[in-house]
């Protein structure tokens, strides 16, 4: 634990500030370095970006690479664990259309919660990480119309296994697995204090299963200022309008005057360029060079800056996670923005179902992390005796 952030005094001026900057809780599987970013245990994100995604969860939940034997042990248990209970996948098929994809995943992770949960968190942590490709693929082609969900094949790998369940219509299955496996690995943490992982652990303080408390944190995922970035951030692109860089940075210009969100940049701790953000232009370069939108996204990767770093208030001008993601889902073939959260939480709920078990059963000698409850100060408040009138 780095020492130099304690003694941490709250003064009056940190109140009302969403917390930013509290150490709230020691953290076990990732950190998020102001200057460069995410580490999974030590380790830098760019470094690990291209490893199998079952190699990435094996990390979080064990604290070390897994050697080729524990990996391909570690497969194997993935594979039993990924039995999901066909009336869960049944009542998806029953949600309504108008919900938003989250909506269903959040509605998802409850019925599963409701027919598959065991109540022991370490369990139900990889229980819930194997099942949730056939959960978010049963979603995708049920509210897309694609058709009946397809059958699981866990022994493909998990995410080789996601892109054969979702039989996206026209899209290159190849290429969408390259894509999908580095996406699995960049958004499965970020440290313990960002939204959705933040609430995701309180709800599992106060002894709430796993499954109901991911659905808290995907909750909070669905928010545009958080995940729900990925899906506002390829919506900004369209609404763009050009490629011109100079058009472009005066709609950046007049979009900020206007006080609206520029989608994909900046951030609460990063300081810099987020390495997740650098990861994907690289693989845009690879996977889809000659994408107008995936160019434009390029385009705003510089124009935003200028234009963010102008007002002196954005702490961080810098493109993070979300800003390229969305082109690149697209141009592999998913085009619907609406789905682009339901992708990161899928990937999301391993890093939170990890640190969940590490609060649960490894905290203080493992009693765990007593159930949250932080203080607050009264205002406008002063004690009285309510007189009955009349
Ligand atoms: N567009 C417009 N305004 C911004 C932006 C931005 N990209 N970034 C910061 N600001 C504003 C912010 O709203 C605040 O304004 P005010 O003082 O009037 O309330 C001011 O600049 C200072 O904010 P910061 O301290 O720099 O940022 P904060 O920690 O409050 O918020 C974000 C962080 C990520 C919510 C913010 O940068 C943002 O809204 N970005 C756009 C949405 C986005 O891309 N979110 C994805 C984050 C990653 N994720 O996946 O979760
Ligand atoms: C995340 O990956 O959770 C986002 O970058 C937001 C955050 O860290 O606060």
């Amino acid at each position: 634990m780095s020492d130099n952030l304690l003694p941490f005094t709250i003064t009056a001026d940190l109140l009302d500030t969403g917390m930013r900057g509290f150490p709230v809780s020691t953290v076990y599987t990732s950190e998020v370095d102001p200057g460069e970013g995410l580490h999974y245990v030590g380790y830098p994100i760019a470094d690990l970006a291209h490893i199998d995604p079952e190699a990435a969860i094996y990390l979080l939940f064990y604290k070390k690479i897994p050697n080729k034997g524990e990996l391909s042990k570690f497969k194997k248990e993935l594979k039993k664990r990924a039995k999901v209970d066909k009336r869960v996948i049944k009542l998806i098929t029953q949600l309504p259309k108008e919900g938003h994809p989250m909506e269903w995943l959040i509605a998802g992770l409850n019925f599963a919660g409701m027919l598959c949960k065991t109540g022991d968190y370490r369990e139900d942590g990889l229980n819930v990480v194997a099942q949730m490709p056939e959960i978010v693929a049963a979603i995708y082609r049920t509210r897309s119309g694609w058709g009946k969900p397809i059958k699981s094949k866990p022994h493909l790998g998990l995410m080789e296994n996601f892109v054969q369940m979702m039989g996206v219509p026209g899209a290159d299955a190849e290429k969408l697995t390259k894509l999908m496996r580095v996406f699995y690995v960049l958004h499965m943490d970020h440290g313990g204090g960002n939204l959705s992982t933040f609430v995701g652990k309180a709800v599992a303080s106060g002894k709430s299963d796993t499954y109901a408390s991911l659905g808290a944190a995907m909750a909070g995922l669905y928010g545009p200022l958080h995940g729900r970035a990925n899906q506002e951030c390829l919506e900004f692109l369209e609404k763009a309008g050009t490629n011109d860089p100079d058009k472009i940075e005066q709609f950046i210009r007049d979009e900020f005057a206007a006080g609206r969100s520029i989608f994909g940049f900046g951030h609460a701790v990063l300081r810099a360029e987020d390495p997740r953000a650098g990861v994907q232009y690289a693989l845009g370069r690879e996977l889809c060079p000659n994408d107008p939108l995936f160019q434009r996204a390029e385009v705003m990767r510089e124009r935003a800056v200028k234009v963010l770093k102008a007002n002196p208030k954005v702490k961080n001008p810098y493109p993070n996670v979300d800003a390229v993601s969305g082109s690149l889902l697209r141009a592999c073939g998913l085009a619907d923005a609406e789905y682009y959260t339901v992708l990161f939480g899928l990937s999301r709920c391993s890093g939170i179902a990890a640190q969940i078990v590490d609060e649960r059963l490894v905290h203080r000698n493992g009693k765990g992390v007593p159930i949250y409850r932080p203080s607050d100060i009264p205002v406008n408040q002063p004690h009285r005796h309510y007189k009955k009138r009349g």
